[in-house]
């Protein structure tokens, strides 16, 4: 294993000191560690992939020096708009490192939602003309070394794929601060959903320990899996599926059960949100300022205020709420959306939170709507 520190160290040497991305599990210590320590390098935190990539342009235009941009390989779709149609060495030929976690890496177990891109991440990669390179412990030095200087001389991005476990954790240890905590944890508002939820309810759910929570909470309940969607990839997502539903199915009450980094990562869904106005739509936040599902790494604003925005954009109803007693009653009074619900909540889960047992096509044939 490398440690943050070690890491950081050797771009620094290579004078690479600018940082932006959005969190991996992968890479969640380097990122915990360039935001809690004094290392003397810029970091920012990107609300996606395209846009770090978008900062990373800003940086080399002010400073002539190579920025490095982190991301799960996930996103790598959201960074090739920009890479492949503005920074490419066929465009403007910007120089940069993309440091990439390779979920779904064919060596290992994974999880669905990474079957596709992890065993095709170089293939990616390389269609859009990026040399890609797996880092490991004994090449990291000489790696970081090569792929600045391919990189300025190609004029072509170039990446680093950071395989699990090469780079050690570093703890968050700032999460529970005195603003928080006295707020309850998201999965104390989902279980009152579950339980007082009706028949006409129907909740879709963000990427990450929402889904994986209400999961579970439909099996303790014996609720089945007929009236839940579980977003379990593809980050920012899960409202316009909501919005859709909602508009489809008028006779149903659409929750969408959202994350504040998931919500900030395509912002703009929820100006389209309060355009289409469904009546039968309950967006929830649960705003914890931290993508808390792939390690407690800060998300790009944290002292947001969903409400307003809810209220800006036209939601009919707008709250924010801080205790379940408020949820509980929102939920008696008439559902005439669209009503936006911000639920501020400290962040963490319960141990060892399972994953879905079943598989996404499994899920897909069980629900009723
Ligand atoms: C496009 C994309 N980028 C990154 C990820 C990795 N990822 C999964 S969940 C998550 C964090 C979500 O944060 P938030 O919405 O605040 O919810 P929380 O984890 O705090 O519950 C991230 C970064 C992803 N699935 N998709």
């Amino acid at each position: 294993m490398i440690t943050p520190k070690q890491l950081i160290k050797e771009f620094k040497k290579n004078n690479l000191k600018y940082f932006t991305g959005v969190p991996d599990s992968i890479l969640s210590g380097l990122i915990n560690y360039l935001n809690l320590s004094k290392h003397g390098c810029t970091h920012r935190i990107a609300a996606n992939e395209g846009s770090a990539i978008g900062q990373a342009m800003g940086y080399f235009l002010a400073k002539k020096k190579v920025p490095v941009v982190y991301f799960q390989n996930s996103g790598i779709s959201h960074a090739s708009n920009p890479l492949a149609s503005m920074a490419d060495q066929k465009i403007f030929g910007i120089p940069m490192i993309l440091l990439v976690g390779y979920r779904g890496d064919p060596r290992l177990k994974d999880e669905p939602q990474h079957y596709r891109i992890g065993p095709n991440t170089t293939k990616i990669l390389k269609s859009i003309d990026i040399n890609s390179i797996i880092l490991n412990q004994k090449n990291f030095k000489s790696e970081i070394y090569n792929a600045k200087k391919r990189t300025l001389k190609s004029r072509q991005p170039q990446a680093l794929i950071i395989s699990k476990d090469l780079i050690s954790k570093f703890k968050n240890t700032k999460l529970i601060t005195k603003n928080n905590k006295n707020f309850s944890n998201r999965i104390k508002y989902l279980e009152l959903l579950v339980r007082l939820g009706k028949k006409k309810d129907f909740y879709v759910c963000t990427t990450g320990n929402t889904g994986r929570e209400m999961y579970v909470l439909n099996d303790k309940y014996k609720k089945g899996h007929t009236n839940s969607f579980y977003c379990i990839g593809a980050m920012g997502h899960a409202n316009q599926i909501g919005l859709e539903l909602a508009l489809q199915k008028k006779k149903k009450n659409i929750y969408i059960l959202d994350g504040d980094g998931a919500a900030l990562m395509h912002m703009g869904n929820l100006s389209t949100i309060s355009d289409y106005k469904p009546k039968n739509l309950i967006h929830i936040i649960f705003n914890n300022g931290v993508h808390e599902s792939t390690g407690n790494n800060n998300t790009t604003n944290q002292k947001i205020s969903f409400r307003k925005v809810f209220s800006s954009l036209g939601y009919k109803k707008n709250f924010r709420i801080k205790k379940i007693s408020s949820l509980k009653k929102i939920l008696k009074g008439k559902i005439k959306g669209p009503i936006g619900i911000e639920v501020m909540i400290k962040p963490g889960t319960v141990e060892n939170l399972p994953r879905p047992k079943k598989q996404p096509k499994e899920l897909l044939k069980l629900i009723k709507i």
